[in-house]
C-alpha cells in the first residue's frame, strides 16, 4: 500500500513566500530572488515529504499568488490586456492577480473568488468569445518536475482538470462566451503538456476535478468524455493518471466515471464522505487504483487511526493492498506548515492536532499500519492515547454550556416586535435624519497601530500603556467623524486584529496558535483560532471599546461584533459535535455581548457574517436548507435579546444578495449593509420585487481602491439607488471596512459621501 499527499502548502513554516512576495512587490528584491526563494521552498518541502517516506509527492503544487492562475498562464489563457503590456511573465502573473500601476501600466486584477467552501480565493479564468489556448514556452509543471528529479526526488506533478479549470471559469466583460464550450480547444493543450511530462520521466500525473463533487449541468458533465477520451488515448505516451476528486462525494456523477475507464486511479474524499466508498469501489474498473482520501486537509485534528484503517481495511478487502493508496483527503493547503512552529499551546491540546508536515507523518504510518501494524506499534498506541485524552478532557465538555443550550427557546429568536413597531422606537431614539450616514466598523490600521500591538503581545509595553494608546486612536476616530459630519460613529477598532481571531482570543473554548497561518488569498494569510471545545463568554469582549467610545461622542456610537456562523467558519471548528451545535454556542455569547453592549449605552450594533454564503453546502438538497436553519437561527439568537429601540445591523461582503436573498432578509437585521459599488444598481431591483421592509445601505464606493470619488459621482450613484429603494429606507455607507486604506483617502472619500447624502436629505426635506 502506497501513501500520497495530494498538495502542500507553499508559504514555509515562517511565511517566506509571502514575505517574498511582498518584498518584490516593494521593489526591495529582484525577481532572481523571488524565483530563487520559490525554488528554495519547493525542494524543503518535498524533502519534508521525502523524508517522511511519502511514496508519491506532488509537484506543481507550488505557486507564486494561485494555483488556478499558474494554469490561465500555462495554456496561454491570458486575457489581451495584460499581454498588450508586455510586462515580464511573472509580472504578467502578479498583474492578473493583483493588478499593476506602475511604470504607466494601469491593469486592474481579475476577478477572485472563494475556492469550492474553503476561504482560500483562486482567480478566475475569465475567457473571451474567441478565445484560443495554447501550451506556455518552458511549461511551468515540467520545470517543476524536473528541478525535483534534479534534487533527487520523483514527483507526481498536479494539474487542475481541463472540466474543472473551465467550469471554474467566466466570459470576460463583452464576451458571452460559455467556458465549458472550449474543452475541444483546451484538451490539446493537456495532450501536448502530457506527452512533455512523460517524455521528462514523470510516470503518472494526478489531475484534479473538484468539480465532480458539484450538482453539474448536462453540459459540463458531457465534456469528461470527450476530454479523457483523447487524454487516454495517449496511451504509453503519455503518463498514468489519477483523478482527483475532493470536498464531498461524487455518488450523484457516477454516470461520468466511465470517461475515466482507462485511466489508472480515482481519488476520493473519505474524511468529508466515507459513506461513498463502498458505491466507488463498484464503479472501478478492474485494474483501477483507489486513492482513498483519509487524512483530512481541511482541518487540524489529529486522525484517528484506528477509524482511518478500518476503511482503508474494507477498501483492501475489495481491491487487494496494491490497489489502494493512502492519500489526504485534499492537498493540505488549507492546513498551517508545522505544528511544530507552536510553543504556546498548552501541553494537554498540543498532542491533539496534526498540522501539514504531521499530517503528511500520518499518511506514511497509515500506509504500513494497514499491512505491518506491528512496525508502527507505538505510534499507534501514541494515536489512541492522544485521541482518548482529548474525549475525556475538562476542556472539550463543559455542562454549563450544555444546559443553556438544552434551555433555548424558540422565542428566544425573535426580537420582541416586527419591523415597522422597532423603527418607530429606533427613529426618536438614535434622532436618525433621512439618508443616515455611517461607516461599515474599522478605520485604518496604520503601522503605528500595529507595532504597539505587536509591543503589546511581546510585553514591551504595560496593558496600560497600550490601553491608553487605543483610546488615544479613538479619540483620533471620533474626532474625524465629528468633522466630516456621520450620523452613526464607529470606534474604528484599533484594538483588533482579525475579525474572527479577535472573539476567539477572548472567548473559552477556544485555543490560538502563533505560527499556524494558512494562505486566503496571494500573500495574505489568516490564522485561524481553533476551537476545542464548549464555548463561552468568561467576560465581556468588546464593551470597554465601545463603551469609552460611545462616552467622547456626540452621536450614536455602533458596536461592531462578528456573527455566530463567521466566527465558526473562519476558525478551525471542531470534528466531534456538529457545527450547529457550536455555531449555537457561539450565539448565545455573541448574545451576552449584544445585550452588555444595550446596558452599555451602545443603542446601534452591527454584526457582521461575510462568510454566511461560503458555509452553504456545496450541493442543493436537504443538507443546504438544514444549514440555511441553523445559520440563520444562530445569527437571530445572538441579536434578537435586544430592546426594540436599539437598531441592529449587519453587513455583507460579497455581492452575492440577489440568489441568496431569503436567507438574508430572514435574519431579521434592521439594517443591511451590501457590497454594491462594483454592481449594477438594477441589482436592487431584488429589494422592490420582494417587498423588503427593512433598511438597507448598499456600498456607495468601493473602498479597496486608493481612489477619491467626487461628490458627482456618489450623488450620481445615489440617484441610481433611488430607483429601486424608498428614500425612508436608504442608508449612505462605504462598501466594506476603511482597514486598508490611508486616513487622506478615508477623509477625502467621506466628505464627499455625505456631502452627498446632505443634498439628497435637503432635496426630499423639501420636497
Ligand atoms: N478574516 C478572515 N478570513 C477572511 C477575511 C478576514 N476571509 C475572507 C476575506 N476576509 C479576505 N481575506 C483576507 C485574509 C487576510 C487578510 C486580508 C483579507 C490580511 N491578512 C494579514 C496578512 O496576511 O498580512 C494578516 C493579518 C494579521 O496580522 O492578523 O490582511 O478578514 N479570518
Ligand atoms: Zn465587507
Amino acid at each position: 500500500v502506497q501513501s500520497s499527499v495530494l498538495g502542500f502548502p507553499r508559504m514555509g513554516a515562517l511565511r517566506d513566500l509571502k514575505k517574498a512576495n511582498e518584498a518584490y512587490w516593494a521593489d526591495k528584491i529582484s525577481q532572481a530572488d523571488l524565483l530563487a526563494e520559490g525554488k528554495r521552498l519547493r525542494l524543503a518541502h518535498w524533502k519534508i515529504q521525502k523524508d517522511t517516506g511519502v511514496d508519491i509527492i506532488p509537484s506543481n503544487d507550488f505557486a507564486f499568488y494561485d494555483h488556478i492562475l499558474d494554469h490561465i498562464q500555462l495554456f496561454n489563457a491570458v486575457p489581451d490586456r495584460y499581454t498588450s503590456q508586455k510586462l515580464s511573465p511573472l509580472d504578467e502573473y502578479f498583474a492578473m492577480g493583483r493588478g499593476h500601476q506602475k511604470g504607466g501600466v494601469d491593469v486592474p486584477s481579475l476577478e477572485m473568488v472563494k475556492w469550492f467552501d474553503s476561504n482560500y480565493h483562486y482567480v478566475k479564468p475569465t475567457l473571451q468569445d474567441n478565445q484560443t489556448f495554447s501550451l506556455a514556452k518552458d511549461p511551468k509543471p515540467v520545470r517543476e518536475f524536473l528541478e525535483a528529479k534534479e534534487a533527487g526526488i520523483q514527483t507526481r506533478p498536479v494539474l487542475v482538470g481541463p472540466v474543472t479549470f473551465l467550469a471554474l471559469g467566466k466570459a470576460d466583460r463583452g464576451s458571452s462566451v460559455d467556458p465549458i464550450s472550449l474543452i475541444d480547444k483546451l484538451v490539446p493543450v493537456y495532450v501536448e503538456l502530457l506527452k512533455a511530462l512523460k517524455a521528462a520521466g514523470a510516470d503518472s500525473v494526478q489531475i484534479d476535478e473538484p468539480i465532480l463533487v458539484f450538482d453539474l449541468k448536462p453540459e459540463v458533465k458531457n465534456a469528461f468524455k470527450p476530454a479523457y477520451e483523447a487524454i487516454a488515448a495517449l496511451g504509453s505516451a503519455g503518463p498514468a493518471i489519477t483523478i482527483a476528486t475532493y470536498f464531498g462525494d461524487i455518488v450523484h456523477n457516477f454516470d461520468v466515471l466511465p470517461a475515466f475507464a482507462n485511466l489508472q486511479g480515482i481519488h476520493v474524499d473519505l474524511a468529508r464522505n466515507p459513506e461513498q466508498l463502498e458505491a466507488v469501489i463498484k464503479q472501478l474498473g478492474p485494474k483501477q487504483i483507489l486513492s482513498a482520501g483519509v487524512v483530512d486537509g481541511r482541518n487540524i485534528w489529529k486522525n484517528n487511526f484506528a477509524k482511518s484503517i478500518a476503511v482503508l481495511q474494507s477498501a483492501i478487502k475489495a481491491l487487494g493492498p496494491d490497489r489502494v493508496v493512502v492519500a489526504t483527503s485534499s492537498s493540505l493547503l488549507h492546513t498551517p506548515h508545522t505544528l511544530a512552529s507552536e510553543k504556546k499551546l498548552p501541553a494537554d491540546v498540543y498532542e491533539w492536532f496534526s498540522f501539514a508536515s504531521e499530517k503528511v507523518k500520518e499518511v506514511a504510518i497509515l500506509a504500513k499500519a494497514v499491512t505491518d501494524a506491528e512496525s508502527v506499534r507505538a505510534e499507534l498506541d501514541a494515536n489512541a492515547v492522544a485521541l482518548k485524552s482529548r474525549t475525556e478532557s475538562t476542556r472539550t465538555n463543559d455542562p454549563k454550556v450544555k444546559e443553556r443550550q438544552a434551555q433555548v427557546t424558540p422565542e428566544q429568536h425573535d426580537r420582541k416586535s416586527e419591523f415597522d413597531t422597532r423603527y418607530a422606537q429606533q427613529k426618536t431614539h438614535l434622532s436618525l435624519p433621512l439618508f443616515p450616514t455611517t461607516t461599515i466598523g474599522s478605520f485604518p490600521q496604520t503601522s503605528e497601530i500595529r507595532v504597539q500591538r505587536n509591543k503589546f503581545t511581546k510585553g514591551e509595553i504595560s496593558e496600560q500603556a497600550y490601553d491608553d494608546f487605543i483610546k488615544k486612536e479613538i479619540d483620533l476616530a471620533i474626532q474625524i467623524q465629528d468633522e466630516l459630519g456621520l450620523d452613526v460613529y464607529v470606534h474604528g477598532e484599533p484594538e483588533r486584529n482579525d475579525m474572527v481571531q479577535y472573539f476567539g482570543e477572548r472567548l473559552q473554548g477556544y485555543v490560538f496558535t502563533t505560527h499556524a497561518w494558512v494562505q486566503s488569498y496571494g500573500s495574505r494569510c489568516v490564522r485561524p483560532p481553533i476551537i476545542v471545545g464548549d464555548i463561552s463568554r468568561p467576560a465581556p469582549m468588546t464593551v470597554k471599546e465601545s463603551k469609552y467610545a460611545a462616552s467622547v461622542s456626540k452621536k450614536p456610537m455602533k458596536g461592531m461584533l462578528t456573527g455566530p456562523v463567521t466566527c465558526l467558519r473562519w476558525s478551525f471548528p471542531r470534528d466531534d459535535v456538529h457545527q450547529s451545535v457550536q455555531c449555537q454556542q457561539l450565539a448565545l455569547a455573541l448574545r451576552d455581548e449584544v445585550v452588555d453592549l444595550e446596558k452599555n449605552g451602545i443603542f446601534v450594533i452591527q454584526v457582521d457574517e461575510p462568510a454566511l454564503r461560503e458555509g452553504l453546502p456545496l450541493r442543493k438538497g436537504a443538507e443546504r436548507d438544514a444549514y440555511l436553519k441553523w445559520a440563520v437561527d444562530s445569527f437571530k439568537l445572538a441579536t434578537a435579546g435586544v430592546e426594540d429601540s436599539t437598531q441592529i445591523h449587519s453587513h455583507f461582503c460579497y455581492s452575492e444578495f440577489q440568489d441568496f436573498f431569503h436567507a438574508i432578509a430572514a435574519l431579521d437585521a434592521d439594517v443591511l449593509s451590501i457590497e454594491n459599488s462594483k454592481s449594477d444598481a438594477k441589482l436592487l431591483k431584488v429589494f422592490i420585487d420582494e417587498a423588503y421592509p427593512r433598511h438597507i445601505g448598499p456600498g456607495v464606493y468601493d473602498i479597496h481602491s486608493p481612489r477619491v470619488p467626487t461628490e458627482a459621482e456618489f450623488k450620481q450613484r445615489i440617484q441610481e439607488m433611488l430607483e429601486y429603494l424608498r428614500p425612508e429606507q436608504l442608508w449612505i455607507n462605504p462598501d466594506c471596512g476603511l482597514k486598508t486604506r490611508k486616513w487622506d483617502e478615508v477623509k477625502g472619500a467621506l466628505t464627499h459621501m455625505v456631502n452627498a447624502a446632505k443634498y439628497f436629505r435637503e432635496q426630499y426635506t423639501k420636497a
